[in-house]
């Protein structure tokens, strides 16, 4: 009898979770906690009964109790009860209460948030330092039972390697969001402060679930405005709403802020006037919002006003508002900047700029640096900054919204992205130490990403998108994390903990970015999309007002050959390396070639460790890039039975329109390159449908995200 209940229990929940009212719009995330297996489930019951707490109320706390009784209210087949006695319970355990005396050892100490999970004679123990670190403790049990994995391995302990983990959200005041792809900005700026919208919850907690403790709510080319009191105001009703989850609120500062709203007549660092301006400022968001994060800036960069204006330093205008700032906070200074001087090489000016100043940073300040030396390609080498600083705490910049790989309609999974930096070495002075070696580690260590979060329903613009966010919060606690056991268990989470599934799943998410570099940039190609709004091919662009921001600036074609060299013979970028790394980067031996066009320029029948001419080589990779994309539907659209229709059909959906997009880039960069090479394709490769001149005049001004 009481099996058969059981099983009726699990229909009833299965009909409810997968009835019209739970149809899956995506909007769970990762967070969906769908019935388990009526076996786990049992032993779910049997570890996690009831739920103790031991720990002083707060509204972590109530977070965290609210999370549990959520899922484990689906997984029980009734309510949560709490109960004082932690007999066979579950138990919140902070460990300056009497719970922690029983605990066997003291797993997971280390900084704020470590956490680890104990069995405990019948308990099973939450237990951590501080109460943030009770609500990861509860996510990581919460996505253990979601992959349904093995409850005799629950003896867990994690701590985060890198303290802040950051989304960067460039939403603009009136709504839209720089370089997004899911619809409009999360932030309602109207309608703050007096109304919150709900669903801001739901996105602390899918951040928090994560491990990601601080966001910076504005654009970096953000107006003054966000630093009048009524926005201040506004950011407070914000930062109140997500600092039951550990997240911690900084605003994007615009430099002149003291002439555009303070009457003043400079924005000079080294003035008097200017500093206790922004003082005076500092002290009343603080006053509003005592964990304020800090600033984060945008400082001489694509027409923002900074520092050099008044020929100050970047060093100087960092530390004038670290010192507004004090010990209350950090100032994070972004190192994407421009040569004044377009003749110095593009990838050499943030190295040019950032690294004599090494050593005159104050404490608070941490220098953003991204990934690559240019911006956020579908591949770069690492910025050769990271290494070259060792006296200044750097941050490590990712973009995980797609400005430059395909927007929200490609299928790109950027874990293997952001791990190809993370795991390169020879950076430093120590030849071993990693960019993770680097970023890691210290009380203003920092990852931060440009967000991918919109209005759209499933947040991200597309189911797969949600698997960016999720792996760079993965990524930026642990960067030593794997993409593959990242995708695993997205997967197992937001689809299903089905083995086929997710073998079927996960290698399709690691060859996509490649499969994106071989139809957009292959061989080491980059900046080759359509001027301001990226969005397809436009290798041919060469009338922008700065030469660097021209696509022919960067590929170099013409009749002879193709490539940047970047040689000692070129520009020499390749010396801002360490030369072991340099050494790597300049190797043709091996026939992947990643860099091999940003570092070399190549003629045309030059022979390739592949055994091809870099011509023929070009085209095969742009039809391994088509092909890759051909491969990944077939396998989508044979996984139909395995997944919920609405998702399945979505997904289905847009990689349709990606298979047609790749094609797209393929034909209009084999058209265009073929004009200046004039060779003839490779036999069984072939040619574009439309002339070049078709290409060349495609236009797409309601493009988004500009
Ligand atoms: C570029 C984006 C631009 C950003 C800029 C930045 O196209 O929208 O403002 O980076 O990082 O890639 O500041």
């Amino acid at each position: 009898m009481r099996g058969a209940a059981t099983i009726l229990a699990f229909v009833l929940a299965l009909l409810l979770a997968t009835g019209p009212s739970r149809a899956e719009d995506g909007y769970d995330l990762w967070l969906r906690y769908r019935p388990l297996e009526p076996a786990y489930a049992k032993e779910v019951r049997q570890i996690a009964p009831a739920l103790s707490v031991d720990a002083p109320p707060g509204p972590t706390i109530d977070a965290a109790t609210a999370e549990l009784s959520r899922a484990l209210g689906i997984w029980l087949g009734h309510p949560l009860a709490l109960v004082p006695d932690a007999r066979e319970a579950l138990q919140l355990c902070r460990r300056d209460r009497p719970c922690a005396a029983a605990l066997p050892t003291l797993r997971g100490t280390g900084p704020p948030g470590s956490f680890g999970i104990d069995r405990v004679g019948s308990r099973t123990v939450i237990s951590a330092a501080d109460d943030i670190g009770l609500l990861y403790g509860s996510f990581a049990l919460l996505r253990h039972i979601q992959q349904q994995a093995p409850l005799n391995a629950l003896p867990q302990a994690d701590a985060p390697r890198v303290a802040i983990r950051m989304l960067d959200h460039w939403d603009n005041l009136d709504g839209s969001v720089e370089r997004g792809y899911a619809g409009r900005s999360i932030f309602q700026w109207w309608r703050l402060p007096g109304y919150v919208d709900p669903r801001l919850t739901d996105y602390a907690r899918a951040n928090a679930s994560v491990g990601i403790n601080a966001v910076a709510v504005n654009n970096v080319n953000a107006p003054a405005t966000f630093l009048t009191p009524r926005f201040i105001a506004k950011t407070r009703a914000l930062a109140d709403t997500l600092r039951p989850y550990g997240i911690r609120v900084f605003l994007s500062a615009r430099f002149s802020a003291p002439r555009d709203l303070g009457g003043l007549t400079t924005a000079d660092p080294l003035d008097p006037e200017v500093q206790r301006w922004w003082q005076t400022k500092a002290d009343e968001i603080y006053a509003a919002i005592p964990d304020f994060g800090g600033f984060l800036v945008k400082a001489n960069s694509e027409g923002q006003p900074g520092p050099q204006d008044y020929g100050r330093s970047h060093a100087d205008g960092a530390n004038m508002l670290a010192r507004a700032v004090g010990d209350r906070g950090i100032v994070i200074w972004r190192a994407f900047v421009y040569d004044p001087d377009p003749a110095v090489e593009r990838t050499m000016q943030a190295y040019n700029a950032f690294q004599p100043l090494d050593g005159q940073f104050d404490s608070n300040v941490v220098v953003q640096v991204k990934n690559g030396p240019l911006d956020f390609q579908p591949r770069e080498p690492v910025s050769p900054l990271f290494g070259a600083m060792p006296k200044t705490q750097l941050g490590l910049e990712l973009q995980i919204t797609k400005e430059y790989l395909g927007f929200s309609t490609h299928l790109a999974y950027l874990a293997p992205l952001f791990e190809e930096a993370l795991d390169t070495g020879g950076l430093g002075r120590d030849e071993r130490a990693t960019l993770a070696d680097i970023v890691a580690g210290g009380p203003t260590s920092l990852i931060a990403g440009i967000a991918n979060i919109g209005s759209d329903r499933n947040w991200s613009g597309s189911h797969f998108d949600q698997a960016n966010w999720y792996a760079f919060g993965r990524l930026a606690w642990d960067p030593t994390r794997s993409s593959d056991a990242i995708a695993r268990e997205w997967v197992a989470q937001s689809f299903a903990p089905d083995p086929v599934l997710i073998d079927a799943v996960v290698p399709m998410m690691l060859t996509s970015r490649q499969t994106v570099v071989d139809y957009m940039t292959p061989l080491g190609l980059a900046h080759l999309m359509g001027s301001d709004h990226h969005y397809g091919p436009a290798p041919w662009v060469d009338d922008l007002e700065r030469p660097d921001w021209n696509p022919v600036y960067y590929h170099r074609a013409d009749a002879d050959g193709i490539g940047f060299d970047r040689t000692a013979e070129g520009s020499n970028a390749l010396g801002q390396y360490p030369a072991g790394l340099a050494k790597a980067y300049a190797e043709e031996g091996d026939p992947a070639l990643p860099f091999l066009l940003w570092f070399h320029r190549k003629r045309w029948d030059d022979r390739l460790a592949t055994g091809r001419t870099v011509w023929d080589e070009l085209v095969v990779r742009y039809d391994r890039g088509v092909a890759g994309v051909d491969a990944m539907a077939l396998q989508w659209n044979g996984l139909r039975s395995r997944f919920d229709a609405r998702r399945h059909g979505e997904v289905a959906a847009l990689l349709a329109v990606q298979q047609h997009e790749a094609r797209w880039w393929r034909d209009a960069s084999i058209a265009y390159f073929q004009s200046l090479s004039r060779r003839p394709l490779p036999p069984g490769h072939a040619a574009p449908p439309y002339p070049l001149e078709w290409y060349r005049t495609q236009r797409f001004p309601e493009a988004p995200g500009i």
